[in-house]
């Protein structure tokens, strides 16, 4: 009997346990948490790609890294998408952070990877500017579209998501 109590008493506790702790995501000061995975922060003041691209380096205290977005993942593309068509209201083109000005046709993220192809990220026929047209831009169509790097359009940049994990009790 006692040693039946004392095993309760144990599972009991391991159960609290797990449940005292949580795992909290959240995001810096001006980025918004995009499909539960992004930090994002979208400007609708339109700036060249270059320019959009120091804007977005600003965006931090020093203690974490800011640039122009990657966005590599479908979920977060469609979230982001929702928020500035039905949040801000601010349907438009806006620079993110990939080019092929290295090797024109092989866009890189500036992260280094390769830029996704095709659907859904890529309008059809899209990229189509050649060496006119070395900068990624989320055209106001939703999709991925190249466009000329000195064309002022909105910027959409991003922060590290933050992780907490917060006692409950
Ligand atoms: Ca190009």
């Amino acid at each position: 009997m006692e040693r039946n109590t004392s095993l309760v008493t144990a599972l009991l506790l391991l159960a609290l346990g797990s449940l005292a702790t949580a795992q909290v995501v959240w995001c810096p000061d001006l980025f918004t948490l995009i499909g539960n995975t992004a930090c994002l922060h979208v400007n609708p003041q339109t700036k060249t790609w270059d320019d959009g691209r120091a804007y977005c380096q600003g965006l931090n205290d020093g203690s974490f890294a800011t640039d122009l977005a990657v966005i590599e993942d479908c979920e977060v593309m469609n979230s982001l998408w929702n928020f500035i068509v039905h949040k801000l209201n601010k349907r438009m083109n806006y620079w993110i952070g990939a080019t092929d000005k290295d090797s024109e046709g092989t866009w890189q993220w500036l992260t280094g990877t390769h830029v996704q192809g095709d659907v859904p990220f890529w309008f059809p026929e899209q990229p189509d500017g050649s060496n006119m047209e070395n900068c990624l831009t989320i055209a106001e169509n939703g999709y991925f579209a190249d466009g000329a790097c000195n064309q002022e359009y909105g910027v959409i940049c991003q922060a590290p998501v933050m992780t907490t994990f917060r006692n409950l009790e």
